[in-house]
């Protein structure tokens, strides 16, 4: 195999993270550039061309709609160069997967691309951002990774953007998938698929717009009036995600609510707020108009 081109698009997080302590919890995300980052991945001695790109350098709580357009038109030039084999972009780990998932959803399939993000800064002992990377490589470098959508690479183990979800606030083993599990096994020197792609040669589904409706998400508990749905949504909402109790429940009254605005063209999707929320289409979806998440979560609903 050739030594594989691999373009870097970084935006921040705590995989460019530094503390004054090695030890200690508290730690400033975004610190490190990309090239003082490319230059430690240097070090490992990994056989490929990396270019890199600094998008952003955030904590990506704060990651939205202008950083998402900077980053798919970056990545949308890669993919169009010959020259590009794959494209990776280091990413804070709290919105991986809603960046990972509209990558998914507008980008063309044809060069793999793969967020990478890491659970400790890099200051800290333990650092898993350079494994990370380091199995990022090899994942952004094998011809079979494209075809498969956008990926996520956490802690050894290779997620679809559709199925991943960050599970814990601690530890490196934070991330799982729904309804799949990991689509590979991976470390530096090693990749294992299960299963075959799922989008081979496909085009992007949908158009990038940077212009992003405004779709907030209601979260649903016990005791829930329907003052709640009137204090969430204003004359600039085009559309309301419910992080539903169980299988996308919500109380009567809200329910009522909810149709009422759905019944004047408003979408309304269903989904769930527990961690593996299936949420299918019922016979009341009809009449009240309400659209089911099915396996996505609400912040990929949205
Ligand atoms: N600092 C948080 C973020 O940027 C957490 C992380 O990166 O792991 O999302």
């Amino acid at each position: 195999m050739n030594t594989p081109n691999l373009t870097v698009f970084a935006t921040g997080g705590t995989i460019a993270g530094k503390a004054d302590s090695a030890t200690r919890h508290d730690y400033r995300p975004g610190q490190i550039g990309i090239a003082e980052f490319l230059g430690l991945v240097e070090e490992l001695g990994i056989a490929a061309n990396l270019t890199g790109e600094q998008i952003a350098n955030i904590g990506s709580e704060d990651m939205g709609p202008e950083i998402w357009q900077r980053l798919h038109l970056a990545i949308s030039k890669s993919i169009a160069d010959p020259d590009c084999d794959g494209v990776i972009v280091t990413h804070g780990t709290d919105t991986v997967e809603e960046t990972a998932f509209l990558l998914d959803l507008t980008l063309p399939t044809s060069k793999p691309v793969v967020l990478v993000g890491a659970m400790r800064p890099a200051t800290a002992v333990g650092y898993d951002g350079l494994r990370n990377f380091a199995n990022a490589m090899r994942v952004a470098s094998d011809p079979d990774a494209a075809g498969r959508g956008v990926l996520v690479v956490m802690g050894d183990r290779v997620f679809a953007a559709r199925d991943i979800r960050k599970s814990r606030t601690r530890g490196t083993d934070a991330f799982q998938g729904f309804p799949r599990a990991s689509v590979g096994l991976v470390t530096p020197s090693s990749l294992d698929w299960f299963g075959a792609p799922w989008r081979v040669g496909e085009e992007a589904r949908f158009p990038f717009r940077a212009d992003l409706p405004d779709v907030p998400i209601l979260f649903v508990h016990a005791g829930m009036t329907p003052d709640y749905v009137a204090r969430l949504v204003t004359d600039e909402t085009c559309g309301v995600v419910v992080s539903g109790l169980g299988e996308g429940n919500m109380p009567d009254p809200v329910r009522q609510a909810l149709a009422a605005m759905a019944a004047e063209g408003m979408p309304l999707v269903r989904a769930s707020r527990l961690d593996e929320g299936l949420v299918d289409r019922e016979p009341e979806d009809d009449e009240n108009r309400f659209v089911a998440a099915r396996a996505l979560n609400p912040q990929k609903a949205r």
